[in-house]
């Protein structure tokens, strides 16, 4: 199909026609952000630190895209004693990747709505999958692992983690590495968002955008997307705009 034609298509033509899905993980796979806000709070009581994100904060902050910058970010806004070292955000990272891997290990944070679903359907139209994300191929492998079984990474083509590419979201990077790694140019693709930086993240690299409005991010603006859903069970439910 012409990339023009493939990019006002209706949500579920826009996916089916495409030669690849590439998936977002954060708030698109699954709501995995109130488990990372719980991680990094963990992480601050063993560190002996008296900061606690709530969920006003953490939104606020899930503008700064990896843990480590996200840290950094807040220490500095707090303009109080020299700024963190690197050991020290290595060691906070540690602590709450470690327990957030512990906390999707309790299976308590499902793949949201119509996920599951749509993989299989790509699959078995012969569409390739793959994943660009910002967090770390450990937190990936927890959470799909998980959901997926142990031999998930056979379902993907390319799987692409914030510390393979130089720039996080909204940089461009992640997603010009995983059409490199697909051979596939960014108009016969899709890439699959739940936030403003990763929708301006997969445009930059000239890729169209679906959007699936996730829990900390429901209300941001997101014209520039080809489409909206509220989750992806709506492809198997009708056509949308
Ligand atoms: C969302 C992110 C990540 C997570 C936390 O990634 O920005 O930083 O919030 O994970 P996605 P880390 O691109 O999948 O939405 O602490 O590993 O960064
Ligand atoms: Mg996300």
């Amino acid at each position: 199909m012409q990339a023009e034609a493939l990019a006002f298509a209706p949500a579920d033509e826009l996916i089916r026609r495409a030669a690849a899905l590439i998936f977002d993980v954060d708030g698109t796979l699954a709501e995995t952000e109130e488990l990372h806000r719980q991680a990094f709070n963990h992480a601050f009581v063993c560190q002996g630190l008296d900061w606690q994100w709530d969920r006003t904060t953490y939104k606020d902050l899930l503008r700064v895209t990896g843990g480590k910058e996200r840290m950094r970010s807040y220490h500095a806004r707090l303009k109080v004693g020299p700024p963190l070292s690197d050991a020290d955000v290595a060691e906070l990272h540690r602590i709450k990747t470690a327990h957030y891997a512990e906390l999707v290990e309790t299976g308590c944070c499902s793949l949201r709505p119509g996920v599951i679903e749509l993989l299989a359907a790509a699959k078995a139209r012969g569409q390739r999958l793959a994943i660009a994300t910002t967090t770390s191929h450990g937190n990936i492998d927890a959470l799909l692992s998980q959901a997926l079984g142990a031999n998930w990474t056979a379902a993907f083509d390319a799987i692409v983690a914030g510390d393979d590419v130089r720039h996080k979201k909204p940089a461009p990077d992640v997603y010009l590495e995983t059409l490199a790694r697909l051979k596939l140019g960014a108009a016969e693709c899709v890439a699959i968002e739940d936030s403003a930086n990763g929708l301006i993240s997969a445009s930059r690299a000239g890729i169209p955008v679906l959007i699936t409005r996730s829990m900390f991010f429901r209300d941001e603006d997101f014209s520039a997307a080809r489409c909206v859903l509220d989750d992806l069970s709506e492809l198997a439910a009708k056509p949308k705009k």
